[in-house]
């Protein structure tokens, strides 16, 4: 854990320091503004009337009781608006067939899920237009409903969108070798059937939009992590050049992905507020938030492991069935793509394919929630790393050792051609144990076991695939996506020698305002707080795209460096030629550009951007003036990894389980700030514990949602939380100049497989070794009652606890087929019982 550092740092700079965040005083004094701060005069306030039907076509709609209301300005309906294109999609992958229903803000015709929107009401006051809402009558006609992606992949299933003639969006594989020889030649082939729930954003703050359209361009505030991209769509969609649209991401409580979108609510008010004349706004309910912002996970895979005796892992083979949901969002198809990209972790195997099939089913669309797609593929891997271990009989820390790949061998090519940039998974795991003390967990273990109390310890040893771009590896000829990943910055130094910073990244928590100013002022001679970043915003500073996929730091960052190391080399000629020296022998010390060896020699920043300013001795030929922009496009992605250790408590008599203790180290290469990173990490952490051990949206038999509210939708709270155990190690990319890697998934991406693993390490000597997420109270339970053979009572199941079914996982000797019941492959008793079903 890093401790704040109070006092002004001397001459060696600012990075790596445990600054505390300069966002922070405005944020926790109530002086920051967020959506519902933003009070344009003669406002009309939107609610939207959502469907209550999971899918049904919509027979008649009377609006004539809310438009008699006073106050009451209009009723709109889908065929009401006429935009320009619906709703994007933004993945095309070249020669993948991606079958995609059309999505517009309101539905037109036909509602597909619970929440869908159906008409929006503009009134001069909030709860007039809630009231008025409940006055638009909207005649339904029901259709047949599937929820479960499996069975809407069955013959005869009924179809989300009679118009695609079927429920699958697409098939998509990844990989490398030959995985069907390796299973049929491996010693020994384990299966298991890892289910990851569906989960929610839940950010504190909800969404939220106001927009305007005056004099001929649109201003709009949106609660949004890619003001840029929602400024493109808009763009498109209105008809309107982008440089009539203006996207403002004011302080944004939060996104965890599920404000990486673009919206129908965006689009509603953006062209209401044009065809309305009025400002207008809408502001989402904690109630919308988990109806209708874009959910995450929910995918169910069949995945193989083939392995020699010794541990050596030769082949994994991935069949992920992804529930997407009801329309393509942004990302929705492409996000369980992203977890292949990283199917192999940090260990080498020659063999490897991913097959991954998306699936429509009648609830809210699925998209990026932190991770998007890696937490998935890690938390299977990190399972069958256990898994496997029991199997062969091997300890699961030596068996992720002999597979490791070597710190030699970076970079590292694995099986589908993927580089990895650097890494050093032994130091990890070493630094891990060394902060752990294992051999004195197992002896506290077995202690507390003889008095009735099982802990557990579990192990995740990670690598992640974040940074994104590179452009010619995600953009249209390559993975797919139909835009650039690249980031830009502007620098601007002004004439009193204060900063200010333009990025394209748009943050919502993380702490750029402290993290790039740290960058900046290195380079500049000048302290944080001279240098102002500003995001979020597309009317100043050049285009940018937004925050998210771990990418703002090694992405926009170092783009943010690079403008400032131009702005370096222009200080430093001035200086030289202002000082009669050489600028090879300007350097930046103590704040000051100074000529080396002669510290007393030196300009300030403010004099030398005074000289800039008043260009009546600039070298020959300089342009006046001193900002620099730069736009950066990695060569690669960047691989940040770790280890990380869970203990946990499980009561054998609630099926409770209580995180005890959680150790983690994570590298991300040469820390900015120590404490943002603890600060990621924390989160991360905490968001996977959450969907360990607690959240899971659930939908019932008719696609109505079943957990709305935080009531049913558990999120965990401090007093569920530990106080986490961080420490890092610190190996450099080679991406990019500052060596830097993402860390603001990473704790996401790591800890659910070692919660898990944690839980089964607990329950082990009671006959667990398998059992899927959630792990709350009511499931552990019913797994802990099947184990004690009493079996009879209420089970576990992927959507809650009820039916009576058997694991599907298994393992053995040989190939085993999927579908095989559990131990037939190795003629065992089920001895896992609540295996793959719970
Ligand atoms: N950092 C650092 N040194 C490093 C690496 C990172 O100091 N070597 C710091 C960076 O300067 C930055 C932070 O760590 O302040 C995270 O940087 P990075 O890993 O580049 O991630 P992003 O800033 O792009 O954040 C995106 C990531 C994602 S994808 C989600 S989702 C997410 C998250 O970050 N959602 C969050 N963290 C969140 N944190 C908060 N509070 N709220 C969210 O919604």
């Amino acid at each position: 854990m890093s401790t704040v550092e109070q006092a002004p740092p001397a001459s060696e700079g600012y990075v790596g320091r445990s600054l505390r965040r300069k966002e922070d005083p405005r944020l926790i004094t109530g002086q920051a503004t967020y959506i519902d701060d933003v009070v344009l005069p003669g406002t009309l306030h939107v609610v939207l009337v959502r469907s209550p039907e999971a899918h049904a076509r919509i027979v008649s709609i009377d609006a004539s009781a809310a438009l008699a209301r006073e106050g009451v300005h209009a009723v709109l309906t889908g065929e009401d608006l006429d935009l320009q294109a619906p709703l994007p999609m933004a993945w095309v992958p070249p020669g993948v067939q991606v079958n995609t229903p059309e999505h517009w803000p309101l539905a037109r015709g036909e509602v597909n899920h619970v929440g869908d929107p159906v008409a929006a009401v503009f009134a001069q006051e909030k709860y007039l237009a809630v009231d008025a809402a409940e006055d638009v009558l909207v005649e339904y006609e029901s259709l047949p409903v599937v929820v479960d992606p499996e069975t809407a992949l069955a013959e005869g299933s009924p179809l989300v969108h009679d118009a695609l003639h079927t429920n699958k969006s697409h098939e998509w594989s990844l990989g490398g070798g030959d995985v069907d020889a390796a299973l049929a030649e491996a010693e020994v082939v384990i299966e298991r059937r890892i289910v990851n729930h569906r989960t929610a954003g839940a950010a504190i703050e909800p969404r939220g939009v106001v927009a305007e359209y005056r004099g001929g361009a649109l201003t709009m505030w949106s609660s949004t992590q890619v003001p840029h991209f929602v400024r493109l769509f808009m763009s498109l969609m209105l008809g309107l050049s982008e440089e009539r649209v203006r996207i403002i991401a004011p302080e944004v409580g939060g996104g965890f992905g599920s404000k990486l979108q673009v919206y129908g609510e965006e689009a509603l008010l953006a062209w209401a507020a044009r065809h309305l004349g009025r400002p207008v706004k809408w502001t989402e309910t904690r109630s919308e938030n988990m109806a209708v912002s874009h959910h995450g996970r929910d995918q169910v895979a069949t995945v193989r492991f083939g392995a020699k005796r010794d541990g050596t892992i030769t082949a994994i083979h991935s069949h992920i069935v992804a529930d997407l949901g009801a329309y393509h969002m942004l990302l929705t198809p492409a996000v369980p793509s992203l977890g292949a990209f990283v199917m192999t972790g940090c260990y080498k195997v020659p063999n490897v394919k991913t097959d991954i099939v998306g699936v429509f089913t009648n609830k809210m669309p699925t998209d990026a929630i932190r991770g998007a797609g890696r937490p998935e593929a890690t938390h299977m891997l990190e399972m069958m790393m256990d898994q496997l271990a029991a199997e062969l009989d091997i300890d699961p820390l030596e068996l992720r050792r002999r597979n490791f790949i070597p710190k030699e061998d970076f970079p590292a090519e694995v099986a589908y051609g993927v580089v990895y940039d650097s890494g050093d998974y032994h130091a990890s795991l070493d630094k891990l144990l060394a902060n752990l003390d294992l051999p004195a967990f197992r002896a506290e273990q077995a202690r507390l076991r003889e008095q009735g109390i099982h802990r557990g310890v579990g192990f995740s040893t990670y690598t992640e695939i974040c940074g994104l771009a590179p452009s010619r590896v995600t953009g249209p000829a390559g993975f797919g996506l139909q835009t650039g990943l690249w980031e830009s910055a502007l620098v601007r130094v002004h004439v009193s020698g204060a900063v200010t910073v333009y990025t394209g990244t748009s943050p919502h928590g993380q702490g750029h305002e402290t993290g790039f100013a740290q960058i900046v002022a290195d380079r500049l001679g000048v302290t944080p707080e001279q240098v102002d970043i500003i995001h979020g915003d597309t009317g100043t500073g050049p285009v940018g795209l937004g925050t998210y996929g771990s990418r703002s730091l090694s992405v926009g960052g170092e783009s943010v460096a690079r403008a400032a190391e131009r702005v370096a080399d222009k200080a430093r000629s001035i200086v030289a030629h202002q000082l009669e020296a050489a600028p090879e022998d300007i350097e930046v010390r103590d704040g000051r550009f100074s000529v080396r060896g002669s510290p007393d020699r030196g300009m300030t920043m403010a004099e030398v951007s005074g000289a800039a300013h008043i260009p009546d001795n600039l070298p020959e030929g300089m342009e006046p003036g001193l900002e620099e922009t730069s736009f950066y496009d990695p060569a690669n992605f960047v691989f940040p990894f770790g280890a990380h250790a869970a203990i946990v408590d499980v009561d054998v008599e609630t099926g409770k389980v209580s995180v005890v203790r959680y150790v983690a180290v994570d590298d991300c290469g040469p820390a900015i700030n120590p404490l943002l990173i603890d600060g990621q990490v924390h989160g991360g952490i905490t968001h996977a514990i959450g969907q360990a051990l607690y959240e899971q949206v659930v939908y019932d038999a008719e696609g109505q949602l079943v957990t709305g509210t935080f009531v049913d939708y558990a999120l965990p709270t401090a007093a569920e939380i530990p106080s986490f155990e961080t420490d890092r190690t610190e190996t450099p990319s080679p991406t990019n100049s500052l060596g830097v890697k993402g860390v603001g998934e990473a704790g996401t991406i790591a800890a659910s497989p070692a919660i898990t693993n944690a839980v089964i390490d607990a329950l082990r000597p009671l006959g667990i070794d398998f059992i899927n997420m959630p792990l709350t109270p009511m499931r552990v339970w019913a797994a802990l009652e099947q184990a004690r053979g009493r079996g009879s009572g209420p089970r576990a199941t992927e959507q809650g606890v009820e039916l009576d079914e058997h694991a599907r996982g298994s393992a053995g000797s040989g190939p085993a087929s999927p579908g095989q019941a559990p131990g037939q492959a190795s003629g065992q008793a089920p001895a896992n019982p609540q295996g793959g079903a719970l």
